[in-house]
């Protein structure tokens, strides 16, 4: 048994825009995403994806709503990826770009799914809706989905 790999996902978003990061380095590079990172010993969860939101965007959140829990399987690796999803609409701070990432406001109409990972066509949906989902994907390599699952659920 190997323990999950937990991560934090964060989207600031209005009722027509969404705030989304480029990432310039490290996994998923040159895709633009949320905002997140591990979750560091000793945090909760809610409170890595408020410092990773951040550290990544300048933006600090008071409140973030659970909104999705992401598993990720690449073949080949027994490490699961347990990736928890959050939104929020009341921010505070000044967006800032990092070594990390660079953020930029998209409309909802127009989010650059061709630049993102590829399972995010499938649950956005449900994030945009807030309706409450639980995913499972398998990936082989980085961009190919061979197995994936989609649930709405009412509790997370
Ligand atoms: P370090 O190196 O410590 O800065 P850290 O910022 O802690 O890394 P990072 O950047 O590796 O973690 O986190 C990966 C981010 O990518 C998390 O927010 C989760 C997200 N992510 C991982 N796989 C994803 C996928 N298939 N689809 C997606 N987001 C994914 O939309
Ligand atoms: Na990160
Ligand atoms: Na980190």
């Amino acid at each position: 048994m190997v323990a999950n790999k937990l991560l934090t996902l964060a989207f600031v978003k209005t009722p027509t825009n969404i705030l989304l990061g480029y990432k310039k380095r490290g996994f998923g590079m040159g895709r633009w995403n949320g905002f997140g990172g591990k979750v560091e010993v000793g945090e909760t969860i809610d409170g890595a994806a408020k410092r990773e939101l951040m550290e990544e965007s300048g933006l600090v959140a008071n409140t973030l709503h659970k909104i999705g829990i992401l598993m990720f399987e690449f073949v080949g690796d027994p490490q699961l990826m347990e990736v928890h999803v959050f939104t929020t609409n009341e921010w505070k701070g000044t967006i800032t770009e990092s070594d990390e990432m660079r953020p930029e406001w998209f409309p909802i109409e127009s989010i650059p799914y061709k630049k993102m990972w590829t399972d995010d066509q499938f649950w956005f949906p449900y994030m945009l809706n807030a309706r409450p989902f639980y995913g499972y994907f398998t990936f082989e390599g980085m961009h190919k989905i061979v197995y994936h699952r989609l649930d709405s659920v009412n509790d997370l």
